[in-house]
């Protein structure tokens, strides 16, 4: 299956929920009052977030009169349009870096941040990177042993300490392991940390100021895994994780599991936080670098 399946595949429930809705409502009928408070609630429901629902349907309702279109069809267009551009980051040349590029993942317990760790070791291993995964999940043995069991199915190596050690301790070793061994990526797992915990989230600053102060401009990447059958609350999540370390982008996981896609836009519009990727799936190769055109897309596309 070809990531843009996988991803079709994965957004399926969502089709269901949200894009169905949607579809139904594009369908046919006029362009009157009604059709747009349905567009709304549909958006709301779909986990757009208010605010950015309001504005998104004000501003249809705008074009819609001024360019007089009668076709609910042409609204569509117009609402993909729309979406794309709001979820499309705007092109940055990627900074030259001092390898080892130094990825960071972060987020609430049980939001998927040990898969996607793997997942990603996986993606950058097919590109002929070297990587080095990091078990910065002190917290449990049985953590550490998970991301061991992933380490060994991706075939890459795995700095880790004794459950208990202090994770900035794990990530210090790590660093020196990755210079030693030229290894391209670093990516590491941190433990699962509820957003309003003050003393976790200085653990984290101390992760991301002692990687820093060995790696400067490290960690590259802050990842923040939000899982996306959280809805709503993965907005407050990610304004909490992003007080704390600057977040540079988002993985979405279990998008295979929501009826409600709308999160990826509220992220990006409330918080201005890129997604990067997003999780269809438990297996390693379920991962997919977001396109928002195709993410869209697929959310929009009329049933065929
Ligand atoms: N369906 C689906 N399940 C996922 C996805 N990503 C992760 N999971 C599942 O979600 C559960 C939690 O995943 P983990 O990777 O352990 O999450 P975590 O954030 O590391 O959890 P803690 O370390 O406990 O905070 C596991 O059962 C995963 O298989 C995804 O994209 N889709
Ligand atoms: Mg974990």
């Amino acid at each position: 299956m070809s990531l843009l399946e996988r991803f079709k595949a994965g957004l399926a429930r969502s089709r269901q929920g949200f894009a169905r809705r949607l579809d139904f409502l594009f369908k046919e009928g006029e362009l009157n009052e009604a059709f747009y408070q349905e567009l709304e609630e549909a958006l709301i429901a779909g986990d757009v977030g208010v605010e950015t629902s309001l504005k998104l349907v004000e501003q249809l309702r705008q074009d819609a009169a001024r360019n007089r279109l009668k076709e609910r069809e042409a609204v569509r267009e117009l609402l993909l349009q729309k979406l794309t551009e709001i979820l499309t980051a705007p092109e940055e040349e990627p900074a030259p870096i001092e390898p080892p590029l130094v990825i960071l993942l972060v987020g609430v317990n049980g939001s998927g941040k040990t898969t996607t760790a793997a997942k990603l070791a996986r993606l950058y291993r097919e590109q002929g990177r070297k990587v080095l995964l990091v078990a910065g999940d002190t917290f449990r043995a049985a953590a550490i042993d998970q991301l061991q069991v992933w380490a060994d199915r991706a075939g890459v190596d795995l700095i880790r300490q004794q459950p208990g050690s202090d994770p900035s301790a794990v990530f210090y070793d790590a660093i020196n392991a990755a210079r030693a061994r030229q290894v391209d990526v670093v990516i590491g797992d941190t433990a699962g940390r509820l957003h309003t915990k003050v003393n976790l989230m200085e653990e984290l600053k101390k992760i991301h100021r002692v990687i820093g102060r060995l790696h400067p401009g490290a960690p590259h990447q802050v990842l923040l895994v939000l899982d996306a059958t959280t809805g709503q609350n993965g907005i407050a999540q990610a304004a909490r994780f992003n007080e704390a370390v600057p977040v540079t982008g988002v993985v979405l996981t279990k998008l295979d599991g929501t009826a409600r896609g709308g999160i990826v836009v509220a992220v990006r519009e409330t918080m201005n936080i890129p997604v990067r990727y997003i999780g269809v799936g438990e297996k390693m190769e379920d991962l997919a670098p977001f396109d928002p055109s195709a993410f869209t897309r697929a959310l929009l596309a009329a049933e065929s």
